[in-house]
């Protein structure tokens, strides 16, 4: 009985490698997962980031600001459509996290952007983010920097997903 249980926790801990870097943050009520930043060409300033975000509690909360070291300016945005053409702003009073819900920062949805980076984002690395949630207060996450996809690099002109 014992040697199964063994290897039932085995067998849940190897499953978990792979998606090591959906490393879990639990912070107060909120369960922070999935962090990442896309790599960005080389010498261009700028890049998104994308995160999961578990708000366990009754209560909404709300992500109202964001920095890092690697960045001059971290910005919460928004993607929406306006004929046909997939436009982005800021979330100036911050993105709200509702109660009991899950939100998904992911790309062509709501996303972070990095503007005046320090440094190149080299795929595999990870960088320390902070997040500021209203009335809870900030946490330190790990991001990890992963390849464009199919070359699709961030392009501010066409936003065309
Ligand atoms: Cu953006």
């Amino acid at each position: 009985m014992i040697k199964i249980i063994i290897v039932v926790i085995l067998g849940i801990l190897l499953t978990e490698i792979p998606s090591a870097f959906a490393e879990k943050n639990t912070f107060k009520t909120l369960v922070i997962q999935n962090v990442w930043i896309k790599d960005n060409p080389f010498n261009h300033p700028m890049t998104a980031g994308y995160l999961t975000i578990y708000n366990k509690s009754n209560s909404d909360t709300k992500l109202i600001a964001v920095s890092s070291s690697i960045a001059e300016r971290i910005e919460i945005h928004q993607m929406s459509m306006d004929n046909d053409i997939m436009k982005m702003r800021p979330l100036k009073d911050g993105l709200i996290i509702p109660a009991n819900t899950i939100t998904y920062l992911k790309p062509g949805d709501f996303h972070l952007m990095f503007f005046g980076l320090k440094k190149q984002m080299t795929p595999m690395e990870t960088h320390l983010i902070n997040l500021t949630f209203q009335k809870l207060g900030t946490i330190a996450v790990r991001a990890l920097v992963k390849p464009s996809e199919n070359g699709e690099r961030l392009n501010h002109k066409k936003h065309n997903h």
